[in-house]
């Protein structure tokens, strides 16, 4: 029964990624959150030598506000934690849910396309998107890994959005539950824990035979 649906999982993915947004760690996510974000993206891409302009750092902020207007509702959602999960778990209950997320999902995937090349690779996955907000690198690899559908090592739009989708809106545990890093069983609802440890396994699984 659509209607009795266990939303646990999803709350807890949602409210995971909530806290990756609030950079600044003061329970709501608004526009000071994105231009730590920016910084730190800026920053990270210098350290390993890629070169950022006063100019691209200005653009990468206001990508980054098209981030926030996306998944915040133009900020509506931000305001805490609780309004962000109801939010995001109301809308993924919509008929158009998918068609409307697709939408969603193009101006933050154009955010992380630094090169603007109209798709994703490593280091703008890594730099801009994932270790910004704290993944460690080998959590983006597992992520990256799971999103890279096609396994061509880069990342388009529509994997992107796949990936996307699953994470948000996956009531049961799929392997997008991992499209931002590991997650430890211990910290989700009980009746989740099994199939978190099974789904880490069998994505471990499939990565030691794409390197056989
Ligand atoms: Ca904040
Ligand atoms: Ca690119
Ligand atoms: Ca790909």
């Amino acid at each position: 029964m659509v209607c009795c649906q266990d939303r646990s999982f999803q709350k807890y993915k949602i409210e995971r990624y909530f806290d990756f947004l609030d950079f600044d760690n003061n329970q709501s996510v608004n526009v000071e959150d994105l231009v730590l974000w920016a910084d730190k993206a800026a920053v990270l891409m210098k350290e390993d030598g890629i070169s950022v302009s006063e100019e691209q750092k200005k653009q990468l902020l206001q990508r980054i506000r098209r981030v926030f207007n996306a998944m915040t509702a133009y900020g509506f959602a931000g305001k805490n934690k609780q309004r962000f999960a109801n939010y995001l778990i109301t809308t993924s209950k919509l008929p158009f849910f998918k068609t409307f997320f697709k939408l969603f999902c193009k101006p933050v995937f154009e955010a992380f396309d630094f090169d603007g090349n109209g798709e994703l690779s490593w280091k703008e996955f890594y730099y801009i998107m994932m270790k910004p907000i704290g993944l460690s690198e080998e959590d983006a690899k597992i992520a990256f890994n799971i999103v890279d559908e096609d396994k061509n090592g880069v990342l388009s739009i529509e994997e992107f959005t796949i990936a996307a989708i699953g994470y948000f809106s996956d009531t049961k545990v799929t392997k997008y539950a991992f499209a931002y890093g590991k997650i430890d069983s211990d910290d989700v609802p009980e009746k989740f824990k099994e199939s978190i440890d099974t789904t880490i396994k069998s994505i471990a699984d499939s990565f030691n035979d794409d390197q056989a």
